[in-house]
């Protein structure tokens, strides 16, 4: 059978996560322009050029094209770049049809745009269509009462001198604050700069299909859709349980009408175009995540894998776990969206780096080119974030002070508040899963900042750029970035391995991760671990080849299978 035929185009794709802040800054801070010259214009002070202002932007982005070409990705998507207060770095937005200043401009996401396309890439934005910063026009006109807006987010009366009901906000304390303009209540499941939007009103639908649609024909190919299965809220919103993790989350994740929205939103505007679509769902089950398909979303990201080991406190815990334990949500996922598609990620811009989550910092080559692996002969389409192709690890954060993200912030102000701990003791947890870890800068060179900017970086980069980084790794025929490339060539030449099904094998073993792929057609045998491990694998050896692996090749393969600490193989059968 010839897979071409049958998939879509974000089917066979490879698509790579820019966090635009992180990636490379190419714009001059003109404060210091002005400092230079008194005059306020722009002045090259010795032959030297300016510094940067810190912060990524779009033009970086289409500097670094060529490299992502190289790469062979196939789609960029960008974390929001949306005019925003930035309180949340862009999930905050203030202006859906405009560019944060801080970014570019239109024209830059145009020229972006025409870029990716002279290089056969397409553009993926983020869409935050849950909620809007508490500086877009519309919250500012609807804390005025001012209609239509009065509707478009979520206001009650307070309830005995205090909030309207116990939910709980994601990033900590309650998701109500009280307006004094308004004097009532909005809701805000994530900070109180970020209000809902009331998805029940007509209205606020017919808004968001239009940014989708003056998007589209802008020429964007698609949209991850940050938190939607949190758009439709329980009517009458009830008390949620008071021993819940996110106290009233049952009330606001998958709720009675969101894949009703869904489907509207997909027959109203998405259904006219060739764009492919990504929801963003923490929570989601394979069932729920089935109905949202149906709806009418091309993949749905879960958070299942991501939250292996985490216990009934939330994240806030160093996470233990085994691998089984994580085999065995890929294997529920894989095969409950068999008649489906899925939509591998192992790290995002919210997520600790893969490497330091579910590989070995001591084995940080090995791990990472294992997880590649993985990530890549996964059936659905692999979301590769930023960075990881070099292997990149969290970074070692010291003290309080050099976390920049709001949730960490968040969390350590109320841990700390009671007065019964100390930094140190929540310290671990907070290392590990800070979402500043996967937002230091990409590391570009051996340089200053890694080649990122010429300027002060808004996050530190990671010390060890000095030997992980691009220019290095692309140097080298043996690095993780040429690991990447390799594997990534690898399933574009394979579709089997994009689509074909996927049967889990030795689910109970504790340190590999063995499947076939395609009808038995493919063979993938990762050990993760720090340990050699040997297995036994029922496969059709015959003809066998090896596809890749990211040791020498020392044995001709299976039966049993002798893998060294963090060795990855994937052998064909009858494959070109
Ligand atoms: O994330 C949703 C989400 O659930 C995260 O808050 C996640 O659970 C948490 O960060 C884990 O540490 C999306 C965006 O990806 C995130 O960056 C935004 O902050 C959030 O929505 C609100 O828009």
């Amino acid at each position: 059978m010839d897979w071409h035929d049958e998939l879509s185009w974000w089917q066979t794709a490879v698509v790579y996560q820019i966090y635009p802040r992180s990636f490379n800054d190419s714009r001059e801070d003109t404060e210091s322009a002005r400092r230079t010259d008194g005059e306020g214009s722009v002045r090259h002070p010795a032959g030297r050029p300016l510094p940067g202002d810190g912060v990524g932007d779009i033009p970086g982005i289409v500097e670094r094209l060529d490299y992502l070409a190289d790469l062979g990705v196939d789609v960029v998507w960008l974390s929001p770049v949306y005019d925003s207060p930035q309180v949340d770095n862009g999930y905050d937005v203030r202006d859906y049809r405009a560019i944060d200043e801080s970014f570019g401009t239109l024209a830059d996401i145009d020229h972006l745009v025409d870029e990716l396309h002279a290089r056969g890439m397409r553009l993926v934005m983020d869409l935050v269509v849950n909620h809007t910063s508490d500086q877009h026009e519309w919250f500012e006109a609807s804390r005025r009462g001012e209609e239509p807006y009065d509707d478009y987010y979520i206001w009650r009366e307070g309830h005995d001198g205090g909030p309207p009901n116990n939910w709980e906000a994601v990033f900590g304390g309650s998701a109500w604050s009280y307006d004094e303009t308004r004097g009532e209540y909005y809701l805000s499941v994530f900070s109180s700069s970020q209000p809902d939007l009331n998805w029940a009103n007509s209205r606020v639908r017919k808004e968001v299909h239009d940014v989708v649609r003056w998007w589209l024909d802008r020429g964007v190919d698609g949209f991850r859709m940050d938190v939607v299965n949190f758009i439709s809220k329980t009517p009458g919103l009830p008390d949620g349980d008071p021993d819940g993790n996110v106290v009233g989350s049952e009330h606001f994740i998958d709720g009675p009408e969101v894949t009703a929205y869904l489907r509207e939103l997909h027959d109203a505007v998405l259904s006219e175009y060739d764009a492919m679509t990504v929801g963003e769902m923490p929570g989601v089950s394979v069932e729920a995540a089935r109905a949202y398909l149906e709806a009418g979303l091309d993949m749905v990201f879960h958070f299942d894998h991501v939250n292996v080991g985490v216990g009934k406190s939330g994240i806030w815990d160093v996470p233990e776990w085994e691998l089984p334990e994580l085999k065995s949500v890929i294997d529920e996922w894989q095969s409950g969206l068999e008649e489906y598609w899925n939509a591998p990620y192992l790290g995002n811009h919210d997520q600790p780096r893969a490497v330091s989550r579910f590989g070995d910092e001591s084995f940080r080559e090995e791990s990472a080119t294992a997880l590649a692996t993985l990530l890549l002969t996964l059936r659905g389409t692999p979301f590769v974030y930023q960075g990881d192709e070099l292997g990149m690890t969290n970074y070692p954060f010291g003290t309080p002070e050099e976390f920049r993200d709001i949730e960490t912030r968040q969390y350590v102000q109320e841990a700390l508040s009671g007065g019964e701990r100390t930094f140190e003791d929540i310290a671990p947890a907070v290392r590990f899963w800070s979402r500043d870890n996967a937002r230091t800068p990409m590391q570009w060179t051996d340089g200053s900042n890694a080649g990122f900017t010429t300027g002060d970086p808004w996050l530190p980069v990671n010390p060890n750029h000095e030997t992980v980084n691009a220019e290095a790794e692309r140097a080298d025929p043996e690095s993780v970035w040429h690991y990447y490339r390799r594997a990534i060539a690898l399933r574009k030449a394979h579709p089997g391995l994009a689509a074909g099904d996927f049967d889990h094998l030795i689910p109970d073993h504790p340190s590999v991760f063995a499947y076939r792929r395609d009808g038995g057609r493919y063979l993938v045998a990762c050990n993760l671990s720090a340990e050699p491990a040997t297995v036994d694998l029922p496969w059709t050896w015959e003809g066998a080849d090896r596809l890749i692996g990211n040791y020498p090749a020392d044995d001709e393969g299976g039966p049993t299978l002798a893998l060294r600490p963090y060795e990855a193989r994937v052998y064909g059968a009858g494959v070109d």
